[in-house]
């Protein structure tokens, strides 16, 4: 058999890890044949919660769970580690500036990039879930490129909701089944600023802009509501995405890792592609086989997209800009 995978998950005692752990331990993530050990880092208040969470899992004496651990020290938590799932971080408080929030993060992710870099396995594969992920991921990444030693590609920010966010919306616009959608795109950040595209997607050989047909639908509902999602849901059920956001982090890592059967939407750092600049956690189509990503290439940016486009990397380059002190 397999020897098992190294998963550091942070955040573990928050709404998200309760719906991710479950799901890593019994395989959905890195295969039904892949044994697992469970790294979890939360903060010293939450310990306690977290020995609950583990508890929970022994009861379900998952065949793949080949152990776990629960630490408060980052250097702990990403010992040997094949994958990071970084889930935790600060949120907005009551009166808290977006710049606030930023430099609260960056100081946890410049903490967690260096942690990994010098502990974690050379080819570690990174996905920042904590908000504002794209910002954290580029923090973890250039803490991590201080050290060297681990991969600055497999740095990523998850934008893996929004596109899966997105097929729903197209599926039930267009009447096609969501599983039929293919070749779908989400630029760029996430945040209410990103560009959902689906100028590019198929079903069963249809262009799905073609059976949809409307532009107005497009700007004026669809990329509202993909855009807008998580305040929708947090006003619906009174807390933010957990099942589906943890629905999207196994996705991203597992076609990462296992391959991707279509295009699949990863917030990574460019490499100058489209135009946006080296370096910055930006939402890419990509796809993947023998465990690496590629960006796919050469795709049309008409004068509508390169719009869009521009108003989410302005987005992300301001957020860059706020957190340059710190990575000095
Ligand atoms: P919770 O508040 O339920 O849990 C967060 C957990 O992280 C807590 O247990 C807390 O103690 C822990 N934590 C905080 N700082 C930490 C640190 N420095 N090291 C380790 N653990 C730390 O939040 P939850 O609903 O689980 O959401 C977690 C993060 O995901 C938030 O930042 C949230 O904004 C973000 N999301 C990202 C999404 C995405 O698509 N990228 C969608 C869902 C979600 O909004």
């Amino acid at each position: 058999s397999k020897a098992p995978m190294r998963v550091a998950v942070t955040g573990a005692a928050g709404q998200i890890g309760y719906s991710l752990l479950f799901r890593i331990a019994s395989g959905e993530m890195l295969g039904k044949d892949q044994p697992v050990i469970l790294q979890l880092l939360d903060l010293p208040q939450a310990q306690k919660a977290v020995k609950g969470v583990m508890m929970e899992l022994e009861d379900c004496a998952f065949p793949l769970l080949a152990g776990m651990i629960a630490t408060d020290d980052p250097n702990v938590a990403f010992k040997d580690a094949d994958v990071c799932l970084l889930v935790g971080a600060r949120p907005r408080g009551p009166g808290m500036e977006r710049a606030d929030l930023l430099t609260a993060n960056g100081a946890i992710f410049t903490v967690q990039g260096k942690a990994i870099a010098e502990n974690a396995k050379e080819d570690v594969r990174v996905l920042v879930v904590g908000n504002p992920c794209n910002t954290n991921a580029y923090i973890a990444r250039a803490a991590a490129i201080k050290v060297g030693r681990t991969n600055p590609n497999n740095y990523h920010g998850m934008l893996r909701l929004d596109h899966n966010r997105a097929l729903s919306q197209l599926a039930a616009k267009s009447g096609r089944e969501v599983s039929s959608l293919k070749k779908m795109v989400v630029w760029g950040n996430h945040s209410p600023s990103m560009y959902a595209d689906y100028r590019f997607c198929e079903s069963n050989g249809d262009s799905v802009k073609a059976l949809i047909n409307d532009h107005a639908w497009n700007n004026d509902v669809f990329l509202p509501t993909v855009g807008k999602r998580g305040a929708a849901i947090i006003e619906a059920r009174g807390l933010s995405s957990a099942a589906s956001a943890a629905n999207a982090a196994i996705d991203h890592v597992h076609d990462w890792v296992l391959g991707s059967s279509d295009w699949v939407t990863m917030g990574v750092p460019s490499d100058g592609s489209y135009g946006i600049p080296e370096g910055v956690v930006f939402g890419f189509p990509c796809e993947c086989k023998d465990g690496q990503f590629k960006i796919i290439q050469g795709l049309e940016i008409d004068e509508y997209s390169k719009g869009k486009i521009a108003i989410t990397l302005k987005e992300l380059e301001d957020e860059r800009a706020a957190v340059a002190d710190m990575l000095k």
